[in-house]
């Protein structure tokens, strides 16, 4: 995919702040730390776009970019994050389910796992919801420049196996250090947003509103 222009337009803090219109959009998640703002610089070509930080628990809010006038990318905030206080993980679940079933644009999600560890349990629960929204989504895996090469095959099969994702679901090992990856999500983007663009209405369409939640 050929990127023209892109620009941060605002950061949201709840599915209502999210920008109103009818561009689609594709989302990034995972845990903190994963890379998540890292790929997205990758994918656009730009180094200093989203906010890298060796600080865990950096991104709180969802940072909405519009890539070439034509889509949102949106930088989810991360979970997991051991020092986080237990309210601020409940009002991350709460936000992210929200944000999940009730968001029309969102056409599709670059689900981010860490390659060197097996999945967590809310990365487990991440590919859960995103199975039962029925969302178009991609399994990621990152930091593969970290792997052994003896043991990569291993680890990768290791994490399709326990997230018990389907077997023709997307998969992209990715690394921002080799840039392993990027011209396959790139592709996959593109694909994304065609295929959306040629459903006849956004997701819970005709006119019909949010999915309930
Ligand atoms: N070796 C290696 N390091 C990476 C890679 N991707 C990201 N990192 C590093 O991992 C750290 C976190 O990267 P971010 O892109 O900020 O991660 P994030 O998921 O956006 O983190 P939060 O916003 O806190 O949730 C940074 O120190 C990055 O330089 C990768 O592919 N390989
Ligand atoms: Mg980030």
């Amino acid at each position: 995919m050929r990127i023209e222009s892109v620009e941060f337009v605002c950061s949201a803090g709840s599915v209502l702040e999210c920008p109103a219109g009818s561009l689609p959009e594709v989302a990034v998640s995972g845990r903190s730390n994963v890379g998540k703002s890292s790929l997205l610089n990758h994918l656009v070509g730009k180094r200093r776009l989203a906010q890298v930080s060796k600080t865990p628990g950096k991104t709180q809010r969802l940072h909405f970019f519009l890539v070439n006038g034509k889509f949102h990318l949106v930088d989810l905030p991360g979970y997991g994050y051991a020092r986080v206080p237990e309210s601020v993980q409940r009002d991350w679940r709460v936000m992210m389910q929200g944000y999940l079933r009730q968001r029309r644009q969102l056409v599709g999600v670059l689900q981010l796992v860490d390659s060197r560890h097996p999945p967590s349990r809310q990365d487990c629960e991440m590919v859960e919801w995103l199975l039962a929204e029925k969302l178009a989504f991609c399994l990621v895996t990152t930091k593969t420049d970290k792997l052994q090469a003896g043991e990569r095959r291993q680890a990768l099969a290791g994490i399709a196996r326990d997230l018990r994702v389907p077997a023709a679901l997307p998969f992209v090992p990715f690394s921002s250090q080799s840039r392993e990856g990027v011209k396959e999500l790139g592709a996959w983007l593109a694909q994304t947003l065609e295929s959306a663009a040629s459903r006849p209405a956004l997701r819970g369409g005709n006119g019909s509103g949010p999915k309930g939640g």
